[in-house]
């Protein structure tokens, strides 16, 4: 079944209200079955041969464990898929700008592992100004509150950067230190089917929690796209670069 048509006007809208939208059943089914499949590939031939910095494990010694993979556009095959139009054009879209690629990548939830998402802010990674980048995060199964959906503070893009402090979260070195009730009470979940996609501005502010269910695991595709006007404050990355590196080695990653 062909997607529904996107109404562009009113995506806008609404992505520059709450700061994220929701695109449901985003790719042609054929394209969202190849991208699974392809997927699939990657895990099992690439990645064991990928540095410990590209996939990150819950436990390196269960390969069932792989939490989060980064670089995927190095691989030929996503290296095209973030090209795509389908991705481009609605980047291009909400940015308001003609967009860069970033990073692919790929987050899990895997069953049975206690994996939670700090409260962070993306842009609080990239330091990007003025800060036009965005995260398209596709879902690969259906996501509930039960196997870790993500949680948006609808608005809190308007509302600039937050402090973050490291946390032990490996593949999420920064959260939100001061992360309130307040905040809490403000989230809402995004529960959604396979092949629905999430996109949220770099100062949304989002979370979720580990995945508590027994046998579903929670694997979304991510790609990030900056606009091509921004630059990055070379200052604030550094500072990043360094308090992540610092969190690898603690973690005991070679880096
Ligand atoms: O998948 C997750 O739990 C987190 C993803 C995320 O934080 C992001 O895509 O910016």
């Amino acid at each position: 079944m062909a997607p529904p048509p996107i109404d562009a006007r009113a995506l806008k809208a609404d992505y520059d209200r709450d700061g994220f939208v929701i695109v449901r059943q985003f790719l042609p089914q054929p394209a969202f079955a190849e991208l699974r499949v392809e997927l699939q590939r990657y895990i099992t031939t690439v990645v064991p041969t990928l540095p410990d910095t590209h996939a990150f494990y819950d436990d390196k010694s269960r390969s069932e464990t792989l939490k989060q993979m980064q670089f995927l556009e190095q691989d030929a095959y996503f290296g095209q898929v973030v090209e795509q139009p389908q991705w481009r054009d609605l980047a291009e879209l909400l940015l308001g700008d003609s967009p860069v690629l970033k990073g692919c990548e790929w987050f899990n939830k895997p069953a049975g592992t206690n994996h939670p998402t700090p409260p962070h802010q993306d842009n609080y990674y990239f330091n990007l100004v003025p800060p036009h980048v965005l995260t398209m995060w596709l879902a690969l199964e259906d996501v509930d509150e039960e196997n870790g959906c993500l949680r948006y503070i609808p608005g809190s893009h308007l509302r600039g950067r937050r402090p973050h402090a490291r946390s032990n979260v490996l593949g999420f070195s920064q959260g939100i230190a001061d992360y309130s009730d307040t905040d809490r009470s403000q989230e809402v979940p995004m529960v959604i089917r396979a092949n629905d996609l999430l996109v949220h501005h770099g100062w949304t502010i989002h979370r979720a929690d580990p995945n508590r269910s027994s046998n579903r695991n929670r694997p979304s595709f991510g790609i990030v796209y900056r606009g091509a006007k921004t630059v990055v404050d070379q200052a604030a990355f550094d500072e990043y670069l360094q308090s992540a590196k610092a969190q690898h080695r603690g973690l005991g990653l070679n880096v």
